[in-house]
């Protein structure tokens, strides 16, 4: 009985810290500023209890240069449209030399961190009152996850920012705060079940959690790794906690779904081992490390047989492949990664860098790097890279 207590009590504690289910499904985290939760803050940001538009706060920003404060919302699916909106208030907004103001702005990235599309929705220098503003986009093809900032750029002054959210579809939806009081009542709990997942780690039994919760009248829906994945049968309007008491082990399929949960306020327990450690896919039904999945892909793509990139060891010199700064990419016999040769890229600041890169011309149809133009491109920023064994795989 004591353990099933020590279970009950971990999820209490989360129940009481939660941040609550936003109503109108926002993919923000306080958008009112009213708690510290959500924004990465940076000096000069802070929350202002005098100057608001609704609630006890807002965000206040001060600067003599520029500063941002940023979330970042990684539940995004591309071409999806989303909609931001907020509001800003401005005192004394100077630019500085080649332009400032306040802005408020939606970024993108891919899943190496590269922005790949970046849009200021709201620019004012002077002094205003507070003022709306909105944006409808689609979600880049190649974005993995998004940012709304807001802040100052280039220029001195104050700003304040208030009511943010951020919405599926075309239509704005402006912020309101979520209601504490309605998540306490039926709570309702889904625990990840998949029993043919190698466990790393300590698997607790489904039982464990489905008596421990059922003492204080809270509901448990068993979900296997393809449920957990599907947005439809798991979400934070359907289930308020989820359960992975399977250790380290964890399904790399519902790792987007799961993102999702979690930035619309879902609560999460994980037992037994390092959460997410030790990721897995179903490879011809069988379970198989993403490591190792990865491994095996790296493989294939080094191996002749199947590289698109007839060069990509840069064994020949680095036949195929070109490069913007000359003097800058070379093809030298020094440290490769395999072979003798390896690409070698110098820059001299971050501004200026240098690549080297190689493109393939594909007819559309098949696999995915067959539906399209491929550039696979090397590069480096500031300071030295070498690459070896470069290879697109089909
Ligand atoms: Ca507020």
């Amino acid at each position: 009985m004591s353990g099933w207590r020590a279970v009950v009590g971990v999820v209490l504690f989360l129940t009481a810290g939660c941040v609550p289910l936003q109503a109108a499904s926002s993919l923000l985290r306080n958008g009112g500023f009213e708690s510290d939760a959500g924004w990465s803050m940076a000096s000069g940001a802070s929350y202002d209890t005098q100057h608001k538009r609704s609630g006890r706060r807002s965000l206040r920003v001060d600067t003599a240069q520029g500063v941002q404060v940023e979330q970042v919302i990684y539940a995004v699916v591309p071409g999806e449209k989303l909609t931001a909106c907020g509001w800003v208030t401005t005192q004394n907004i100077v630019p500085a030399s080649g332009g400032g103001y306040a802005f408020m702005a939606v970024y993108q990235f891919d899943a190496a961190g590269r922005m790949v599309e970046a849009h200021d929705f709201a620019q004012y220098a002077g002094t205003r009152s507070w003022t709306y503003a909105e944006y409808t986009f689609s979600v880049n093809a190649q974005a993995e996850y998004i940012a709304l900032r807001i802040g100052i750029y280039n220029a001195s002054g104050t700003a304040w920012f208030d009511d943010m959210n951020l919405v599926k579809g075309e239509k704005a939806v402006e912020w309101t705060e979520p209601q504490s009081a309605a998540r306490v009542e039926g709570y309702r709990a889904a625990i990840l079940h998949e029993p043919s997942l190698p466990v790393r780690g300590i698997r607790t039994p489904l039982e464990t959690f489905r008596r421990a919760l059922a003492a204080e009248g809270i509901s448990l829906t068993p979900l296997s790794a393809s449920q957990l994945a599907n947005p439809e049968t798991f979400n934070a309007d359907r289930f308020d906690l989820l359960i992975v008491p399977t250790g380290a082990s964890f399904p790399l399929e519902a790792r987007k779904s799961l993102q999702a949960f979690l930035m619309q306020g879902g609560d999460l327990l994980c037992t037994g081992g390092y959460a997410f450690d030790y990721l897995l896919m179903k490879q011809h039904g069988e379970w198989v490390p993403y490591a190792e999945f990865i491994r095996q892909q790296m493989e294939r793509a080094r191996d002749a047989r199947f590289a698109r990139v007839p060069d990509g060891g840069f064994e020949d010199g680095g036949t195929g492949w070109e490069a913007d700064v000359r003097e800058q990419c070379r093809v030298v016999a020094e440290n490769p990664a395999a072979g003798e040769r390896c690409a070698k890229v110098t820059a001299d600041s971050v501004q200026a860098g240098a690549r080297f890169s190689y493109t393939l011309s594909v007819e559309p149809g098949g696999d995915v790097s067959d539906r399209r133009t491929f550039a696979h491109r090397a590069r480096a920023g500031n300071g030295l890279c070498l690459f070896g064994s470069v290879s697109v795989r089909p």
